[in-house]
């Protein structure tokens, strides 16, 4: 009775409209693929991660016309510095880059740009273009585009337990009281929201040290779908099946 079961339990699809009162408020990406979709055309790396900047642009407009509210890029983990240093050095100018082009265009879009990650260990011209961006971009009151980048975030929880366990000492803080909310708030995305959707491409069904303690209820996408490919249909498809999965029936969650 497979048919009959489908017939009164239609799945959504690519023609079911997005349902404007249930869009995710803070989605997060992991966006993978860049070095196979170059190898893939027989070009460098680099020239991956160049096209995975468009899929930035792409996605950024995506997330802002369905009304996301943030959208984390993970564009650099605390594992990457392991990659050749050409590689890195690469990497480290794609924000000025992107910025360069892109910045006057997210500014009227009253977008906010934000970073979540160390600074420390960052070169200084990527430093100057983010604090560039977030000083253009404060006061903006739209989509935050908040970058993880030099974020790892088993460290991120060790440092919190290191702050926590430091102000326990001094006796700023009382351990017995020490709750979820009070520690959530020593974590570099003290001032974001979980993300309730989180998007991996390339195939790849692992969170690989990305938002571990914030990622505890969010639903998950994985497409299999290179980054530089990734597009604003994509997105929408797993907007799509995140709603699916959250649908409220009678008023419950
Ligand atoms: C390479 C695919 C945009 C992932 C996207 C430093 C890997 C392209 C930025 C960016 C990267 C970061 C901050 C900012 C503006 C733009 C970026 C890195 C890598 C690592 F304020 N793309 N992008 N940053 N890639």
């Amino acid at each position: 009775m497979a048919w009959l079961w489908k017939k009164s339990k239609p799945e959504a699809n690519a023609l079911s409209p997005l349902d404007r009162d249930n869009i995710p408020q803070h989605v997060a990406v992991i966006m993978d693929g860049n070095g196979r979709w170059a190898k893939q055309r027989g070009l460098p790396r680099v020239a991956g991660h160049h096209a995975g900047m468009k899929a930035v642009k792409r996605i950024t407009i995506a997330a802002d016309e369905l009304g996301v509210k943030t959208l984390t890029m993970y564009a650099f983990s605390t594992e990457n510095w392991t990659r050749p240093r050409e590689e890195v050095d690469y990497l480290m100018r794609l924000p000025s880059e992107f910025l360069a082009i892109e910045l006057q265009e997210l500014i009227e879009k009253n977008v906010q740009v934000r970073m979540t990650g160390w600074r420390e260990g960052l070169p200084a011209h990527t430093l100057a273009a983010l604090d560039q961006a977030e000083a253009d971009t404060r006061h903006n009151t739209g989509l935050i585009l908040n970058f993880a980048l030099n974020y790892g975030s088993r460290r991120e929880i060790l440092e919190a337990v290191k702050t926590v366990a430091r102000e326990a000492e001094a006796g700023t803080l009382d351990l017995d009281k020490l709750d979820e909310e009070t520690f959530t708030k020593k974590l570099l995305t003290a001032d974001l929201p979980d993300p309730d959707l989180l998007i991996r491409t390339s195939g790849e069904i692992r969170l690989s040290n990305f938002m571990l303690w914030q990622s505890a209820y969010t639903e998950f996408w994985f497409s299999n779908r290179y980054w530089p490919d990734f597009g604003k249909e994509d997105f929408e498809e797993a907007v799509r099946e995140y709603q699916r999965r959250t649908r409220r029936y009678g008023g419950l969650k």
